[in-house]
């Protein structure tokens, strides 16, 4: 018996050690110690020995369960960690490197200049609004005294929506500039009154570099009792000095627009030819940036403000044109072409 054990043990090791994959490791322990294994059935056949080969064959039998057993073990392990290696070495993981950056996004010009500007107006004690982009005619031109007809409608080329309503008309329009807002804001807010409305504004228009047909407005409005003119001009002149610093002129003009009176605009040399002329200044010298004035009377009675009681002056100004002006971008149309080579530099 003592023999067989021998033979059994040289036999088992032997093949345990050729073994590479888990299904013939499984075989082998179910061929030497599962149920009807080789090992098992010595065991179970310990019984029919006579006691003194028995004791002694017991005892070499139960060795060689445990020596087969811790095998089994060890080369399961080894298997394992093979195959994890194996792994290792294919996805060449090394956990030691740093990981990727995490990229950054940042503020578009627009928006970092709608803050700026923002921030300007509110220490000087503007609060900042939003309204909506589809407007109503009401509100784009009839409260702003361009009714249906008026040759004033012409300046603003517009799109309109495409609704038709009960009379047949078609009274939805995308907002051609942030002036309804006056009217908005003022039919809820009575005076004093000082507030900037920024917001997108769309007209139909040839695109060219200074003029786009999606672009966004800063609306001001301020009005209050014994406001004038140069309420208007100082607080213009106050951003932009702040916002462009001393260096830079600015000019007002006589401007029409048919809800303030007198009318404005303003602008500021230009940053290209420092104001001798150039194709973004169309050879002007000068770039315009906002429209501006004192509110109508007709507007304020609109909104039941008496213009006995009380004035204001009112502006709207073409945002892009600012940061246009600041870091000398001389095509507005980089703005919304997401060129990331563009935005990158702000
Ligand atoms: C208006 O839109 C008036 N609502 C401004 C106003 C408000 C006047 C309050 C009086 C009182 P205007 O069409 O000129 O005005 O446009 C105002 C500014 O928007 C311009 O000075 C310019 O800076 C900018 N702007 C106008 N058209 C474009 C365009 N197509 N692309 C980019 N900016 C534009």
């Amino acid at each position: 018996m003592l023999d067989t054990l021998e033979e059994l043990k040289t036999k088992a090791l032997g093949e345990l050690k050729n073994l590479n994959d888990r299904s013939g490791i499984e075989a082998w322990r179910v061929g030497y110690l599962g149920r009807k294994g080789a090992l098992t059935k010595i065991l179970r056949s310990l019984p029919e020995l006579a006691i003194e080969e028995r004791r002694e064959a017991g005892s070499a039998a139960n060795k060689l369960k445990a020596l087969l057993e811790e095998s089994l073990t060890n080369k399961q392990e080894s298997l394992k960690k093979a195959d994890i290696e194996r792994i290792m070495g294919e996805s060449r993981i090394d956990v030691s490197l740093p990981g990727y950056p995490v990229r950054l996004g940042r503020l578009h010009p627009t928006t970092q200049i709608l803050r700026e500007t923002s921030a300007i107006f509110a220490s000087m004690g503007f609060e900042v609004v939003e309204g909506p982009e589809v407007e109503t005619d009401y509100y784009n031109f009839e409260a702003l005294n361009i009714p249906r007809g008026h040759p004033a409608r012409d300046m603003w080329d517009t799109l309109w929506v495409d609704y038709t309503d009960e009379k047949g008309e078609r009274p939805m329009l995308m907002r051609t500039h942030t002036s309804p807002m006056q009217i908005r804001f003022m039919e809820r807010r009575r005076p004093p009154i000082r507030v900037i409305m920024p917001g997108k504004v769309y007209r139909y228009e040839a695109i060219d570099a200074t003029h786009e047909s999606m672009f966004y407005q800063i609306e001001g409005l301020a009005v209050d009792k014994g406001i004038t003119m140069a309420h208007l001009k100082g607080t213009l002149y106050e951003y932009a000095r702040r916002l462009f610093g001393q260096d830079r002129r600015v000019r007002f003009r006589c401007d029409y627009f048919p809800f303030v009176e007198p009318g404005v605009e303003m602008a500021i040399d230009c940053f290209i030819c420092k104001g001798e002329g150039c194709r973004v200044c169309k050879n002007e010298g000068w770039i315009e940036i906002l429209g501006a004035g004192m509110v109508h009377p007709d507007v304020l009675r609109r909104v039941d403000c008496d213009p006995e009681i009380y004035t204001g002056f009112a502006f709207g100004m073409g945002l892009e044109r600012i940061p246009m002006l600041k870091y000398g971008i001389d095509d507005i149309r980089l703005f919304y072409s997401n060129d990331l080579r563009f935005l990158e530099q702000f």
